[in-house]
């Protein structure tokens, strides 16, 4: 029989009971970057798998003070933030829920005034993103702030990167109690940075070659696979988007690289955005062939799941899983507005809208107070 939506599957060591996953979501409330009790209800509210999500992707979560790029985001070092993940992992799985955590470094998307001493961010180069991050004022409102000139990273600092990348995966595994993370290697920020020519122009053996370009990437994932077990592993992402002022010159044969690599990891899943995150399926003057990255994935013999993302309305996520295209679709805005998105999906609707001025930052309203069918 062919697989719906509404089919179980293992993810690489995890169960979950349907292919729709709630893709990460920044939403900028979480003060001094400690998970609330405020989080764990919003993320309760659609991890029931018979209404919600089959499988959560976390908000982006820093692993480090230095990886942080935006006022109010969670991390994943200190213990606070760690009871505080603690209490939402614990709120997920008493509704029966799966979830995994996305490790995040902002790199070049960062404010000095984020970064620990109003230190400049760190990059593979000195070149500033054109793009905004994401402050609190004097008065505690939000805005949005141009980002600031980073610096590039020397040669010696790199494995203490790759090691605090291995650090929040045991941390969010092994103490707050997560099924598993996900490497945010995509939109723009550090492993993105590194992997593609726009933001990357060393030197070293980090940069230039398509080689040395994804070597921090494959470094970092060896290493949280080392640190969590790679069945629990999972991967972001975004060959072409331009978010965050991010490009490649070439991006299918740095991908075709990347993923033949990745696919000797034996991860749990690949996630993969197609086109503009959040925006357009396809990028004016970006060309990328997705079947042909997953092709090679499989040759290169890839066994994990395959979870598609941006743009996916009902009818083109049902035909990407019946096809077999993917195995499992990620829906970020309709997750926002719909707690209870699977049972819609699963009555063919209603459908409701979205309320972007509450996305960023805020309290309840436009987080937890979206009705589900029947409310
Ligand atoms: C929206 C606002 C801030 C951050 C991403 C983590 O694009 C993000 C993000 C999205 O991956």
């Amino acid at each position: 029989m062919k697989p719906s939506l509404f089919s179980p599957l293992h993810v690489g060591a995890i169960d979950v009971a349907n292919r729709v996953v709630m893709a990460p979501l920044t939403r900028n409330r979480a003060p001094g970057a400690i998970p609330t009790a405020l989080m764990a209800t919003y993320y309760a509210q659609r991890a029931d798998p018979e209404r919600g999500a089959g499988l959560i992707v976390s908000e982006a979560t820093a692993i480090s003070p230095q990886g942080q790029g935006y006022a109010d985001v969670p991390g994943l070092y200190g213990t606070e933030q760690l009871d505080g993940w603690k209490k939402v992992t614990q709120a997920v799985h008493a509704v029966g829920g799966r979830m995994v955590c996305q490790l995040w470094h902002v790199g070049r998307v960062s404010h000095h005034l984020l970064q620990p001493d109003n230190a400049d961010p760190v990059a593979p180069s000195a070149i500033r993103a054109n793009t905004k991050t994401y402050l609190i004022d004097g008065e505690g409102k939000g805005g949005f702030a141009q980002t600031s000139e980073p610096r590039a990273l020397h040669r010696h600092e790199i494995p203490g990167i790759v090691h605090d990348f291995a650090a929040a995966a045991r941390n969010a595994v092994k103490s707050a109690g997560f099924d598993g993370v996900e490497i945010h290697g995509a939109n723009g920020y550090l492993l993105d940075q590194f992997l593609k020519t726009g933001a990357n122009q060393r030197t070293d053996d980090y940069g230039g070659s398509i080689e040395n370009r994804a070597r921090l990437m494959l470094e970092v994932t060896r290493a949280v696979a080392d640190a969590v077990g790679h069945d629990r592993v999972g991967i972001r992402l975004s060959p072409v988007t331009p978010a965050n002022d991010i490009v490649d010159a070439d991006p299918q044969p740095l991908f075709d690289y990347l993923i033949r690599q990745l696919a000797t990891m034996g991860l749990a899943y690949v996630h993969v955005i197609e086109g503009a995150t959040g925006g357009p399926r396809e990028v004016e003057g970006r060309p990328f062939d997705y079947a042909a990255l997953k092709a090679a994935y499989r040759q290169a013999g890839g066994h994990g799941a395959w979870i598609v993302n941006n743009g996916y309305d009902p009818q083109l996520a049902e035909d990407a899983i019946a096809s077999g295209r993917a195995d499992l679709v990620a829906f970020g805005k309709a997750f926002i507005c719909m707690p209870d998105l699977t049972e819609r999906l699963r009555r063919g609707g209603p459908y409701q809208g979205l309320d972007k001025a509450t996305m960023y930052g805020g309290g309840a309203h436009g987080y937890t107070d979206y009705p589900a069918l029947g409310d």
